[in-house]
């Protein structure tokens, strides 16, 4: 008995030096510089280019490391166990009978509910410092609505109107840019995720979430939609481009440009005006003013098409236009039965939507 108290007063003064040596590395861990992070690669939450995401991981590693730190120490004193009291050939003694020790029912509980105690208000904290409740005055502002099976991205402080690619400026020291997004459904539920800017949120009909994010990397994250919403939900694809805060105000002075207008393709367009696609589809200076499918007044300053469903190449959109099903079966876009030479014409007139 003397025996068994002295050996669990040593292993609970090693699992808490365990404890706090995996606490002082998370915290370490959460204030590392992420500029080395792999850009455009998988989209891994331990690998963090904003600051709610880095808060995550900082997270992640300390419960992480307590429930590693618990599965090493008990798996110890099992193989321990094991070994050192295995039966001996000739021995058959009864081992010691231990009855209401005190010091081992309250080591069992006082240590787990401490364990319990900081997992919780680790995460907490985690959770107060991400929820966003009030939007900062100089924070970029974005709309994003979810659709089946795409993103509309709307800027309204600074009227521009995109869709599934999400540019933002980077923030700086001394020049803070945080944006926050406020997440809106038009149809079902769908959950907004770029796992390495912040933590998934749902964006949920009749309801307008909130969260932000601080990029200070720039480059391409990708993300998706992480609430199942119907037959297209894994094309539906996210991508988050993060500029040096200079090159994201170009971006936006070229985005509030009307579409551009190029004589030679004037039968493009006309043929577009005429056709369905207006009540659906918006391009500034144009009758279209539908707002069904993505807004199309800069089609060509997006790299994909489809909610990244295909690269936005010539070939690719004249074969989405010619049948979305093509790249993506039952996108709520109809195939729109044109004849070759006018499809021809229209992808000329897209084409210069730059
Ligand atoms: C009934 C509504 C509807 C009509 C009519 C329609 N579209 Fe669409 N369109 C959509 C929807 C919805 C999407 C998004 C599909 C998705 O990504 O799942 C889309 C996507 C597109 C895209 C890809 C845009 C992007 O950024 O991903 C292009 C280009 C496009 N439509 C062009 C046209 C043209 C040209 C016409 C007319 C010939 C047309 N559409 C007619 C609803 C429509
Ligand atoms: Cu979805």
């Amino acid at each position: 008995m003397q025996r068994t108290s002295e050996a669990r007063a040593h292993l609970t003064g090693a699992l808490w030096i365990m404890l706090s040596a995996v606490a002082a590395g998370a915290s370490g861990i959460g204030h590392a510089n992420a500029a080395d992070a792999p850009v455009d690669a998988i989209p891994s939450t331990f690998a963090p280019v904003s600051a709610p995401a880095e808060s995550i991981r900082s997270l992640s590693f300390l419960v992480i490391g307590i429930s590693g730190g618990i599965f090493v120490v008990v798996t110890a004193v099992l193989f321990y166990c094991v070994w050192r009291f295995r039966a001996r050939p000739g021995d058959d003694r009864e081992p010691p009978q231990v009855y209401g020790s005190n010091q081992i029912e309250w080591s069992w509980t006082i240590v787990p509910i401490l364990i319990v105690l900081v997992l919780f208000l680790a995460t907490a904290r985690t959770i107060n410092e991400l929820q966003a409740s009030e939007v900062p005055p100089e924070a970029l502002r974005v709309t994003i609505v979810g659709h089946q099976w795409w993103w509309e991205i709307r800027y309204p402080d600074l009227g521009v109107v995109t869709a599934n690619e999400l540019h933002l400026p980077a923030s700086r020291d001394g020049a803070r840019r945080p944006t926050y997004l406020h997440l809106e459904s038009a149809d079902v539920i769908h959950s907004f995720w770029i796992p390495q800017l912040s933590g998934k949120t749902d964006v949920v009909p009749n309801r307008r979430n909130l969260m932000w994010v601080e990029p200070h990397t720039t480059g391409t994250f990708l993300g998706q939609c992480a609430e199942y919403c119907g037959t297209q939900h894994a094309k539906m694809l996210l991508r988050a481009i993060v500029h040096e805060p200079g090159e994201f105000d170009a971006w936006v002075a070229a985005q509030k440009q009307p579409a551009t207008v190029v004589g030679a393709v004037a039968d493009g367009r006309a043929i577009f005006q005429s056709t369905a696609c207006i009540n659906c589809h918006t391009v500034e200076g144009t009758n279209a003013n539908g707002r069904f499918g993505p807004d199309l007044t800069h089609l060509m300053s997006r790299t994909t098409i489809g909610s990244g469903a295909a690269p936005n190449t010539p070939e690719n959109l004249r074969a989405w236009i010619a049948s979305p099903d093509h790249f993506k079966p039952g996108a709520l876009m109809p195939a729109m039965q044109l004849a070759d030479t006018d499809l021809d014409k229209l992808t000329a007139w897209l084409l210069t939507l730059k």
